[in-house]
């Protein structure tokens, strides 16, 4: 393969999963990603899988599951605008995400605030990361490939000096051009997301391990949306109670789940302070928790101010409230 190309920046190989972190961040440099085994174990597993599939049961009952993963799925309507109803039960949706888990149980905020997140999230955005999503994927039997992608698909591209750029809030989903064939000459973006996937069953090649491209996160490129028949795609196997952390220029996707279990995953996605959070976990976030929130959860919630950026008023202050006091249209006592 010509060496040049981003193709021959694959590797053909997954790493070992490891408790040894200067290791696993050595893995996340080379593969884009590392396994970490047992960070979660006995009770603490337990409880955040009772959390979890209680949680999914209720939102199903009350009519607030999201589904996707169907093969027969509706997901377009003409125009390309996507089908708000597809993603039921009833119109062929599988798996069952479930969103803003920062709401949704003690042990799910634990895992936002987590030492190996800080080490390992840390190692590849810094120590100031918020969260960005925090969301489940209950892989079911029947669900299909999600397709890869790459979780900073808006991340604009390196330019020549003076030459035509995509405007950056015209980047789509759908990779074009310089995204999927780039001149890596120029040098290619550094990673602004890092993701968790927080094992809470099993991950098999039967039941929906997350496909992954291991060294994709080097190539500069993103995957093709139509055709992804010519990647050497991987999957992420691991043992109930294991930690992913995978940064955001990797390819991944859920994988299909042949099989005839539940594949639990919690997915804890950062980005750097300087992006907007995909769950807007500041207005989001369940008042009635304020309180119990640490000031360590409150910054990685969004709440603190990182060189003035997010705040409401001085450039000095360091956190912001959820119901801030907020100065209207002010009139001088004398007119
Ligand atoms: O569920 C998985 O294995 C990965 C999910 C994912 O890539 C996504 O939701 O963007």
């Amino acid at each position: 393969m010509d060496n040049s190309s981003p193709q021959s920046r694959l590797i053909d190989s997954t790493p070992v999963a490891t408790k040894d972190l200067s290791q696993a961040k050595k893995d996340l440099d080379k593969f884009g990603f590392c396994l970490v085994p047992d960070v979660l174990t006995g009770s603490d597993l337990q409880e955040a899988r009772q959390r979890l599939t209680d949680q999914a049961e209720a939102e199903e009952e009350q009519g607030l599951s999201f589904r996707d993963g169907g093969l027969d799925q509706n997901i377009y309507l003409p125009g390309n605008k996507v089908n708000k109803e597809a993603f039921t039960l009833e119109n062929g949706g599988i798996n069952q995400r479930l969103w803003m888990l920062a709401n949704k149980g003690q042990c799910f905020r634990d895992m936002v605030i987590h030492p190996y997140v800080d080490e390992l999230v840390g190692h590849i955005l810094g120590n100031d990361f918020i969260l960005s999503t925090h969301s489940a994927n209950i892989a079911k039997p029947g669900g299909v490939r999600m397709g890869l992608h790459t979780d900073q698909w808006w991340m604009p591209q390196p330019v020549k000096p003076g030459e035509d750029y995509i405007r950056p809030s015209q980047i789509s989903r759908k990779a074009s051009e310089s995204f999927l064939n780039p001149n890596t000459d120029l040098g290619i973006s550094p990673p602004v997301v890092a993701n968790c996937m927080w094992m809470l069953s099993d991950f098999t090649d039967t039941n929906g391990a997350t496909e992954i491209v291991p060294g994709s996160h080097l190539t500069g490129a993103h995957p093709n949306q139509e055709d992804q028949s010519s990647y050497p795609i991987k999957q992420a196997l691991g043992k109930e109670g294991t930690l992913m952390v995978f940064e955001g220029r990797l390819w991944h996707g859920t994988g299909a789940n042949s099989g005839n279990t539940d594949r639990l995953g919690v997915l804890t996605t950062f980005c750097a302070p300087q992006f907007r959070q995909q769950e807007n976990q500041t207005i989001g976030l369940d008042r009635s928790l304020w309180d119990s929130c640490s000031d360590k959860l409150k910054a990685r919630l969004g709440f603190k101010v990182w060189n003035a950026y997010g705040r409401i008023e001085s450039s000095f202050e360091e956190m912001i409230e959820p119901e801030p006091d907020r100065i209207g249209e002010l009139k001088p006592s004398k007119e």
